[in-house]
């Protein structure tokens, strides 16, 4: 790729997945250039050309031009990659061998798991599939939410998911909870009943990586 910057990041505009990516190569400076592929969320096709590096024919997938044109996929696959070689101040990530790195490998693990695909379900049964079984609507509402209830009790102890400090952990859940919270949940107050939770994810906004990758999605959305 011919753009010079270190990076290649191969991303979606709506979806949640490679923004959390983005957000890490922002909060640590690291130069990038998103590419946007066609996907077809709706027959969960592969993409043409994004399954030459991606197998899963999904995005994100990151390349690294400063490490041989590395390529790898999976969300927090790429998060952990990059900050265990390129976070060696720990600005945001826990050292590789410590207890503590296993515990932050232990929330990217249930976002990867235990969040994203129960709250891209509700999402796609609201967004996409032809019939609205109530009963399934109702088993991915209360999924997300049990979800949440485990962030309000585990935050309700502690200000952070791990370290004593925000670190991708913490980020990694940001997207999910942002586009579910604002577009999937009927009759929901956010601070009402997850106030903590709400308090948290408000923090994780409030970062300048964060807010400018942010803003850089609604800029991209808003000219559809
Ligand atoms: N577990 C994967 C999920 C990847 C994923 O589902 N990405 C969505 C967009 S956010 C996608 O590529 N969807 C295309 C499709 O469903 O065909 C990760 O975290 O990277």
């Amino acid at each position: 790729m011919s753009h010079g910057k270190q990076f290649t990041l191969f991303n979606h505009k709506g979806g949640p997945n490679g923004w959390h990516v983005a957000f890490i190569l922002e909060e640590l400076c690291l130069t990038y250039e998103s590419v946007f592929p066609e996907i077809n969320m709706r027959a969960h096709k592969g993409a043409e050309g994004l399954a030459k590096y991606n197998p899963n024919g999904r995005i994100p997938a990151l390349i690294d031009h400063g490490n041989n044109d590395f390529v790898i996929w999976e969300s927090n696959a790429i998060v952990q990659y990059v900050v265990d070689k390129y976070d060696k101040e720990r600005k945001i990530s826990l050292a590789p061998g410590t207890e503590r790195y296993y515990t932050q490998l232990q929330w990217l693990y249930f976002q990867s798991s235990g969040q994203g695909p129960y709250y891209g379900q509700l999402a796609w049964f609201i967004t996409y599939h032809p019939e609205k079984p109530q009963s399934i609507l109702d088993r991915y509402t209360n999924e997300t939410k049990r979800v949440l209830g485990v962030l309000e009790g585990v935050l309700s102890k502690q200000e952070w998911l791990v370290g004593n400090r925000p670190t991708v952990a913490d980020i990694s859940f940001f997207t999910w909870n942002e586009i579910t919270v604002g577009n999937f949940l009927e009759n929901f107050d956010f601070e009402k009943e997850f106030p903590v939770t709400a308090k948290w994810h408000k923090k994780i906004l409030e970062r300048p990586a964060v807010k400018k990758v942010w803003d850089e999605r609604a800029r991209l959305l808003a000219q559809k």
